[in-house]
Protein backbone atom coordinates (compact mmCIF):
# COMPACT_ATOMS: atom_id res chain seq x y z
CA UNK A 1 0.00 0.00 0.00
CA UNK A 2 1.53 3.27 -1.24
CA UNK A 3 2.16 5.51 1.87
CA UNK A 4 3.52 9.13 2.21
CA UNK A 5 3.73 11.80 5.09
CA UNK A 6 2.41 15.42 4.21
CA UNK A 7 4.83 18.18 6.37
CA UNK A 8 5.43 21.87 6.43
CA UNK A 9 1.82 22.76 6.98
CA UNK A 10 -0.64 24.43 8.63
CA UNK A 11 -4.32 22.30 8.87
CA UNK A 12 -7.13 23.71 8.79
CA UNK A 13 -9.13 20.10 8.81
CA UNK A 14 -12.27 21.30 9.43
CA UNK A 15 -13.60 19.51 11.78
CA UNK A 16 -16.29 19.82 13.79
CA UNK A 17 -16.04 21.66 17.68
CA UNK A 18 -12.23 22.26 17.93
CA UNK A 19 -10.67 24.68 17.15
CA UNK A 20 -12.18 27.35 14.70
CA UNK A 21 -11.66 25.82 10.57
CA UNK A 22 -10.35 22.53 13.00
CA UNK A 23 -6.92 24.66 13.21
CA UNK A 24 -3.82 22.82 13.85
CA UNK A 25 0.00 24.68 13.50
CA UNK A 26 2.50 22.81 12.39
CA UNK A 27 0.77 20.13 11.95
CA UNK A 28 1.36 16.45 9.65
CA UNK A 29 -0.99 14.42 8.20
CA UNK A 30 -0.36 10.74 7.43
CA UNK A 31 -1.85 9.16 4.15
CA UNK A 32 -2.08 5.09 3.28
CA UNK A 33 -3.95 3.94 0.25
CA UNK A 34 -5.22 6.95 -1.18
CA UNK A 35 -6.99 7.49 2.26
CA UNK A 36 -5.84 9.65 5.57
CA UNK A 37 -4.37 7.58 8.00
CA UNK A 38 -3.54 9.95 10.75
CA UNK A 39 -3.60 14.09 11.17
CA UNK A 40 -2.59 16.18 13.92
CA UNK A 41 0.50 17.96 15.29
CA UNK A 42 3.29 16.94 13.55
CA UNK A 43 5.16 16.66 17.25
CA UNK A 44 2.27 13.90 17.99
CA UNK A 45 3.06 11.97 14.62
CA UNK A 46 3.68 8.28 15.49
CA UNK A 47 7.05 7.25 15.36
CA UNK A 48 5.49 4.30 12.63
CA UNK A 49 5.74 6.80 10.15
CA UNK A 50 9.61 7.37 10.33
CA UNK A 51 11.10 6.56 6.97
CA UNK A 52 7.63 7.07 4.96
CA UNK A 53 8.21 9.13 1.98
CA UNK A 54 8.21 12.23 3.10
CA UNK A 55 6.27 16.06 1.07
CA UNK A 56 7.12 18.85 2.88
CA UNK A 57 4.79 22.01 1.80
CA UNK A 58 7.05 24.64 3.20
CA UNK A 59 4.28 26.35 5.70
CA UNK A 60 1.53 26.14 3.41
CA UNK A 61 -2.10 26.03 4.31
CA UNK A 62 -3.91 22.47 3.86
CA UNK A 63 -7.45 22.31 3.40
CA UNK A 64 -9.85 19.48 2.34
CA UNK A 65 -10.65 19.67 -1.24
CA UNK A 66 -13.21 21.89 -2.31
CA UNK A 67 -16.69 20.22 -2.86
CA UNK A 68 -19.08 22.12 -5.49
CA UNK A 69 -22.40 20.32 -4.56
CA UNK A 70 -25.02 22.13 -7.00
CA UNK A 71 -23.93 22.63 -10.57
CA UNK A 72 -25.49 22.30 -13.95
CA UNK A 73 -22.20 21.91 -15.56
CA UNK A 74 -23.27 20.44 -18.88
CA UNK A 75 -25.42 21.88 -21.17
CA UNK A 76 -25.59 23.35 -24.81
CA UNK A 77 -24.87 27.05 -26.17
CA UNK A 78 -25.25 29.68 -23.62
CA UNK A 79 -27.36 33.00 -22.67
CA UNK A 80 -25.14 36.07 -23.08
CA UNK A 81 -28.29 37.46 -25.14
CA UNK A 82 -30.36 37.11 -22.22
CA UNK A 83 -28.01 38.38 -20.27
CA UNK A 84 -28.94 41.53 -22.15
CA UNK A 85 -32.71 41.83 -22.48
CA UNK A 86 -32.37 41.87 -18.32
CA UNK A 87 -29.40 44.74 -18.35
CA UNK A 88 -32.71 45.99 -20.48
CA UNK A 89 -35.04 45.48 -18.26
CA UNK A 90 -37.08 42.25 -18.29
CA UNK A 91 -36.84 39.86 -15.45
CA UNK A 92 -35.61 36.46 -14.99
CA UNK A 93 -39.57 35.26 -14.80
CA UNK A 94 -39.89 37.00 -17.84
CA UNK A 95 -37.38 36.17 -20.07
CA UNK A 96 -38.33 32.08 -19.12
CA UNK A 97 -41.93 33.07 -19.81
CA UNK A 98 -41.18 34.54 -23.62
CA UNK A 99 -39.66 31.02 -23.88
CA UNK A 100 -36.31 32.23 -23.14
CA UNK A 101 -34.25 31.31 -19.67
CA UNK A 102 -34.32 27.80 -19.66
CA UNK A 103 -35.79 26.25 -22.29
CA UNK A 104 -33.92 28.42 -24.86
CA UNK A 105 -30.84 26.05 -22.97
CA UNK A 106 -33.16 23.00 -23.42
CA UNK A 107 -33.40 23.98 -27.75
CA UNK A 108 -29.59 24.30 -27.38
CA UNK A 109 -28.56 21.35 -25.67
CA UNK A 110 -30.86 18.73 -27.57
CA UNK A 111 -29.49 20.12 -30.87
CA UNK A 112 -25.67 19.56 -29.21
CA UNK A 113 -24.38 15.64 -29.55
CA UNK A 114 -22.81 13.93 -26.14
CA UNK A 115 -19.19 14.71 -27.41
CA UNK A 116 -20.02 18.26 -27.63
CA UNK A 117 -21.63 18.36 -24.38
CA UNK A 118 -18.35 17.00 -23.09
CA UNK A 119 -15.74 19.10 -24.18
CA UNK A 120 -17.93 22.17 -23.52
CA UNK A 121 -18.32 21.15 -19.91
CA UNK A 122 -14.60 20.00 -19.40
CA UNK A 123 -13.19 23.49 -19.84
CA UNK A 124 -15.65 24.59 -16.81
CA UNK A 125 -14.91 21.65 -14.60
CA UNK A 126 -11.25 22.08 -15.45
CA UNK A 127 -11.34 25.76 -14.06
CA UNK A 128 -13.21 24.60 -10.93
CA UNK A 129 -10.43 21.55 -10.60
CA UNK A 130 -8.11 24.19 -10.88
CA UNK A 131 -9.48 25.93 -7.59
CA UNK A 132 -9.08 22.89 -5.79
CA UNK A 133 -12.58 21.01 -6.33
CA UNK A 134 -12.61 17.38 -6.34
CA UNK A 135 -15.84 16.39 -5.96
CA UNK A 136 -18.61 17.83 -8.37
CA UNK A 137 -22.37 17.81 -8.39
CA UNK A 138 -23.71 17.53 -12.06
CA UNK A 139 -27.23 17.98 -12.98
CA UNK A 140 -29.62 16.86 -16.25
CA UNK A 141 -31.84 19.33 -16.98
CA UNK A 142 -31.99 21.10 -20.00
CA UNK A 143 -32.57 18.13 -22.51
CA UNK A 144 -36.44 16.92 -20.82
CA UNK A 145 -36.88 14.40 -23.60
CA UNK A 146 -35.78 10.92 -22.19
CA UNK A 147 -32.99 10.61 -24.52
CA UNK A 148 -31.78 13.78 -24.26
CA UNK A 149 -32.05 13.55 -20.31
CA UNK A 150 -29.40 10.49 -20.81
CA UNK A 151 -27.68 12.16 -23.11
CA UNK A 152 -26.63 14.86 -20.53
CA UNK A 153 -25.93 12.30 -17.57
CA UNK A 154 -23.87 9.96 -19.89
CA UNK A 155 -21.92 13.16 -20.18
CA UNK A 156 -21.66 13.88 -16.86
CA UNK A 157 -20.10 10.24 -16.22
CA UNK A 158 -17.86 10.77 -18.79
CA UNK A 159 -16.34 13.86 -17.14
CA UNK A 160 -15.57 11.97 -14.08
CA UNK A 161 -13.77 9.39 -16.14
CA UNK A 162 -11.42 12.20 -18.19
CA UNK A 163 -10.42 13.68 -14.67
CA UNK A 164 -9.42 12.53 -11.67
CA UNK A 165 -12.72 14.28 -9.74
CA UNK A 166 -15.53 12.50 -8.09
CA UNK A 167 -18.90 13.47 -10.06
CA UNK A 168 -22.26 12.83 -8.73
CA UNK A 169 -25.13 13.00 -10.70
CA UNK A 170 -28.63 14.38 -10.21
CA UNK A 171 -31.27 13.50 -12.62
CA UNK A 172 -33.55 16.82 -13.13
CA UNK A 173 -35.87 16.09 -15.46
CA UNK A 174 -38.52 17.79 -13.70
CA UNK A 175 -36.46 21.25 -14.07
CA UNK A 176 -38.73 22.90 -16.83
CA UNK A 177 -41.79 22.19 -18.99
CA UNK A 178 -40.72 21.80 -22.50
CA UNK A 179 -42.70 23.84 -25.19
CA UNK A 180 -44.11 20.17 -26.88
CA UNK A 181 -45.98 20.05 -23.36
CA UNK A 182 -47.10 23.34 -22.27
CA UNK A 183 -49.95 23.78 -20.27
CA UNK A 184 -49.56 19.80 -19.76
CA UNK A 185 -47.08 19.79 -17.10
CA UNK A 186 -48.67 16.40 -15.09
CA UNK A 187 -48.25 14.78 -18.76
CA UNK A 188 -44.87 15.37 -18.77
CA UNK A 189 -44.11 13.73 -15.90
CA UNK A 190 -46.15 11.06 -16.97
CA UNK A 191 -44.55 10.88 -20.54
CA UNK A 192 -40.99 12.34 -19.91
CA UNK A 193 -39.96 12.76 -16.18
CA UNK A 194 -40.97 9.08 -14.70
CA UNK A 195 -40.00 6.52 -17.69
CA UNK A 196 -36.78 8.78 -18.11
CA UNK A 197 -36.25 7.98 -14.19
CA UNK A 198 -36.60 4.65 -14.24
CA UNK A 199 -34.32 4.51 -17.65
CA UNK A 200 -31.88 6.80 -15.98
CA UNK A 201 -31.54 4.08 -12.96
CA UNK A 202 -31.58 0.99 -15.39
CA UNK A 203 -28.25 2.86 -16.76
CA UNK A 204 -26.94 3.80 -13.39
CA UNK A 205 -26.54 7.27 -14.89
CA UNK A 206 -28.68 8.85 -11.46
CA UNK A 207 -27.00 9.25 -7.76
CA UNK A 208 -29.77 11.15 -6.89
CA UNK A 209 -33.24 12.96 -7.89
CA UNK A 210 -33.91 16.75 -8.21
CA UNK A 211 -36.60 18.98 -9.03
CA UNK A 212 -37.43 22.59 -9.43
CA UNK A 213 -40.56 23.68 -7.51
CA UNK A 214 -41.23 27.05 -8.75
CA UNK A 215 -44.24 29.18 -10.29
CA UNK A 216 -42.58 28.77 -13.56
CA UNK A 217 -41.87 25.39 -12.76
CA UNK A 218 -43.41 22.26 -11.07
CA UNK A 219 -45.97 22.55 -8.06
CA UNK A 220 -45.56 20.33 -4.88
CA UNK A 221 -47.75 17.89 -6.10
CA UNK A 222 -46.00 17.17 -9.00
CA UNK A 223 -42.61 16.99 -7.41
CA UNK A 224 -44.05 14.53 -4.52
CA UNK A 225 -44.63 12.75 -7.64
CA UNK A 226 -41.55 12.23 -9.09
CA UNK A 227 -40.00 11.89 -5.50
CA UNK A 228 -42.01 9.02 -4.70
CA UNK A 229 -40.81 7.26 -8.16
CA UNK A 230 -37.02 7.86 -6.82
CA UNK A 231 -38.19 6.40 -2.87
CA UNK A 232 -39.28 3.30 -4.92
CA UNK A 233 -36.44 3.34 -6.65
CA UNK A 234 -33.60 3.92 -3.50
CA UNK A 235 -32.55 7.16 -4.94
CA UNK A 236 -32.37 10.14 -2.86
CA UNK A 237 -33.80 13.29 -3.16
CA UNK A 238 -33.44 16.90 -3.70
CA UNK A 239 -35.16 20.48 -4.40
CA UNK A 240 -34.49 23.50 -6.14
CA UNK A 241 -36.67 25.07 -3.38
CA UNK A 242 -37.95 28.99 -2.49
CA UNK A 243 -35.73 30.66 -5.01
CA UNK A 244 -38.52 32.82 -6.14
CA UNK A 245 -41.44 31.68 -3.99
CA UNK A 246 -42.35 30.11 -1.06
CA UNK A 247 -44.18 27.04 -2.14
CA UNK A 248 -43.01 24.84 0.78
CA UNK A 249 -40.79 23.17 -1.47
CA UNK A 250 -38.41 22.77 0.93
CA UNK A 251 -40.64 21.57 3.44
CA UNK A 252 -41.81 18.96 0.98
CA UNK A 253 -38.36 17.91 0.19
CA UNK A 254 -37.53 17.21 4.19
CA UNK A 255 -40.68 15.26 4.27
CA UNK A 256 -38.63 12.75 2.01
CA UNK A 257 -35.80 13.11 3.74
CA UNK A 258 -34.42 15.14 1.25
CA UNK A 259 -29.99 15.35 1.28
CA UNK A 260 -30.07 18.86 0.50
CA UNK A 261 -32.79 22.13 -0.45
CA UNK A 262 -31.52 24.49 -2.51
CA UNK A 263 -31.89 28.26 -3.46
CA UNK A 264 -34.01 29.22 -0.27
CA UNK A 265 -34.07 32.73 -0.48
CA UNK A 266 -38.15 32.87 0.29
CA UNK A 267 -37.77 29.83 2.89
CA UNK A 268 -40.06 30.37 5.60
CA UNK A 269 -39.54 29.39 9.65
CA UNK A 270 -41.68 26.25 9.25
CA UNK A 271 -39.83 25.02 6.14
CA UNK A 272 -36.64 25.66 8.76
CA UNK A 273 -38.23 23.76 11.40
CA UNK A 274 -38.69 21.01 8.20
CA UNK A 275 -35.04 20.82 7.30
CA UNK A 276 -33.88 21.06 11.00
CA UNK A 277 -35.84 17.55 12.02
CA UNK A 278 -34.62 15.65 8.83
CA UNK A 279 -31.31 16.70 8.67
CA UNK A 280 -31.57 18.08 5.28
CA UNK A 281 -28.94 20.46 4.19
CA UNK A 282 -29.49 23.69 3.21
CA UNK A 283 -27.45 24.91 -0.30
CA UNK A 284 -26.97 28.33 -0.45
CA UNK A 285 -26.57 29.41 -4.62
CA UNK A 286 -24.66 33.19 -3.88
CA UNK A 287 -24.00 33.26 -7.60
CA UNK A 288 -27.83 33.31 -8.37
CA UNK A 289 -28.63 35.86 -6.25
CA UNK A 290 -26.15 38.03 -7.48
CA UNK A 291 -26.70 37.63 -10.99
CA UNK A 292 -30.69 37.43 -10.58
CA UNK A 293 -29.81 40.94 -8.70
CA UNK A 294 -32.71 39.47 -5.89
CA UNK A 295 -32.90 41.31 -2.47
CA UNK A 296 -34.84 38.80 -0.23
CA UNK A 297 -31.88 36.80 1.48
CA UNK A 298 -31.96 32.85 2.63
CA UNK A 299 -32.99 33.04 6.59
CA UNK A 300 -29.15 32.26 7.40
CA UNK A 301 -30.05 33.52 10.96
CA UNK A 302 -33.10 30.96 11.28
CA UNK A 303 -30.78 27.77 9.95
CA UNK A 304 -27.72 28.81 12.08
CA UNK A 305 -30.90 29.18 15.20
CA UNK A 306 -32.18 25.96 14.87
CA UNK A 307 -28.64 24.12 13.32
CA UNK A 308 -29.65 23.29 9.28
CA UNK A 309 -26.77 22.64 8.11
CA UNK A 310 -25.24 25.25 5.63
CA UNK A 311 -23.57 24.30 1.96
CA UNK A 312 -22.83 26.74 -0.46
CA UNK A 313 -22.11 25.70 -4.76
CA UNK A 314 -21.90 27.58 -7.50
CA UNK A 315 -25.08 26.48 -9.77
CA UNK A 316 -22.82 26.84 -12.54
CA UNK A 317 -25.12 27.00 -15.47
CA UNK A 318 -25.66 29.48 -18.88
CA UNK A 319 -28.37 31.44 -16.86
CA UNK A 320 -29.40 31.87 -13.24
CA UNK A 321 -25.13 31.57 -12.57
CA UNK A 322 -22.68 31.91 -15.11
CA UNK A 323 -20.28 31.11 -12.62
CA UNK A 324 -17.44 28.35 -12.41
CA UNK A 325 -15.54 29.75 -9.43
CA UNK A 326 -15.91 27.73 -5.94
CA UNK A 327 -14.11 30.72 -4.44
CA UNK A 328 -15.22 33.44 -5.42
CA UNK A 329 -18.78 31.64 -4.47
CA UNK A 330 -17.18 31.22 -0.93
CA UNK A 331 -16.38 35.05 -1.30
CA UNK A 332 -20.05 35.57 -2.29
CA UNK A 333 -21.22 33.86 0.72
CA UNK A 334 -19.54 35.92 2.83
CA UNK A 335 -20.00 39.57 1.57
CA UNK A 336 -23.49 38.92 0.30
CA UNK A 337 -25.00 36.58 2.52
CA UNK A 338 -22.84 37.59 5.92
CA UNK A 339 -21.90 34.07 6.28
CA UNK A 340 -18.44 33.74 7.88
CA UNK A 341 -15.45 32.75 6.17
CA UNK A 342 -15.27 29.95 8.45
CA UNK A 343 -18.61 28.97 7.70
CA UNK A 344 -18.65 30.01 3.49
CA UNK A 345 -15.18 27.14 3.65
CA UNK A 346 -17.74 24.69 6.11
CA UNK A 347 -20.28 25.01 2.93
CA UNK A 348 -17.74 24.14 0.13
CA UNK A 349 -16.34 20.90 2.29
CA UNK A 350 -18.04 19.30 5.02
CA UNK A 351 -21.40 20.49 4.44
CA UNK A 352 -21.07 19.90 0.89
CA UNK A 353 -19.93 16.90 1.24
CA UNK A 354 -22.91 16.23 3.98
CA UNK A 355 -25.60 17.49 0.55
CA UNK A 356 -24.23 14.64 -1.46
CA UNK A 357 -24.15 11.85 1.24
CA UNK A 358 -19.98 11.65 1.08
CA UNK A 359 -19.69 12.62 4.93
CA UNK A 360 -17.80 9.30 5.36
CA UNK A 361 -15.54 9.53 2.61
CA UNK A 362 -14.78 13.51 2.48
CA UNK A 363 -15.43 16.94 3.50
CA UNK A 364 -12.58 17.05 6.20
CA UNK A 365 -9.35 16.06 6.65
CA UNK A 366 -9.49 13.00 9.66
CA UNK A 367 -8.49 9.24 9.39
CA UNK A 368 -10.38 6.98 7.56
CA UNK A 369 -11.35 9.68 4.41
CA UNK A 370 -10.30 9.89 1.50
CA UNK A 371 -7.20 11.56 1.08
CA UNK A 372 -8.85 15.02 -0.75
CA UNK A 373 -6.66 17.43 0.41
CA UNK A 374 -6.25 21.24 -1.25
CA UNK A 375 -2.66 23.25 0.02
CA UNK A 376 -2.88 26.97 -0.56
CA UNK A 377 -0.53 29.62 -0.74
CA UNK A 378 -2.05 31.50 2.05
CA UNK A 379 -1.27 31.58 6.04
CA UNK A 380 -5.03 31.65 7.03
CA UNK A 381 -8.02 30.52 6.16
CA UNK A 382 -9.89 33.74 5.69
CA UNK A 383 -7.78 34.35 3.18
CA UNK A 384 -9.65 32.20 1.17
CA UNK A 385 -12.67 34.24 1.88
CA UNK A 386 -11.83 37.64 1.63
CA UNK A 387 -9.73 37.63 -2.01
CA UNK A 388 -11.85 38.30 -5.09
CA UNK A 389 -10.47 36.79 -8.23
CA UNK A 390 -7.85 35.42 -6.77
CA UNK A 391 -6.62 31.51 -7.48
CA UNK A 392 -3.86 30.59 -4.18
CA UNK A 393 -3.96 26.73 -4.96
CA UNK A 394 -0.76 24.95 -5.16
CA UNK A 395 -1.47 21.57 -5.08
CA UNK A 396 -4.17 19.35 -5.08
CA UNK A 397 -4.35 15.78 -3.81
CA UNK A 398 -7.03 13.45 -4.69
CA UNK A 399 -5.97 10.07 -3.18
CA UNK A 400 -2.28 10.24 -3.29
CA UNK A 401 0.52 12.76 -4.42
CA UNK A 402 1.73 13.19 -7.60
N1 LIG B 1 -32.60 27.28 -10.66
C1 LIG B 1 -31.41 27.66 -11.05
O1 LIG B 1 -30.71 28.44 -10.51
C2 LIG B 1 -31.05 26.92 -12.26
N2 LIG B 1 -32.12 26.01 -12.36
C3 LIG B 1 -33.01 26.29 -11.44
O2 LIG B 1 -34.03 25.66 -11.32
C4 LIG B 1 -31.02 27.88 -13.39
C5 LIG B 1 -31.35 27.33 -14.67
C6 LIG B 1 -31.21 28.29 -15.80
O3 LIG B 1 -31.52 29.50 -15.69
O4 LIG B 1 -30.79 27.81 -16.87
FE1 LIG C 1 -29.62 25.05 -9.90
Amino acid sequence: MKQSVITGIRLASMQQGGAPYGLVEDAAIALAGGRVAWAGASSALPATWNGVERFDFKGRLATPALIDCHTHLVFGGNRAREFEMRLEGASYEEVARAGGGIVSTVTATRKTGEDALVEGALKRLDVLIAEGVATVEIKSGYGLTVEDELKMLRAARRLGQMRPVRVKTSYLAAHAVPAEYRDRPDAYIDEVVLPGLDAAHAEGLADAVDGFCEGIAFSPAQIARVFDKARQLGLPVKLHAEQLSNLGGAKLAASYGALSADHLEYLDAEGVAAMAAAGTVAVLLPGAFYTLRETQHPPLAALREKGVPIAIATDCNPGSSPLASLLLTINMACTLFRMTPEEALAGATREAARALGLAAETGTIEAGKRAEIAIWDVEHPAELAYRIGFNPLHHRIMGDIE
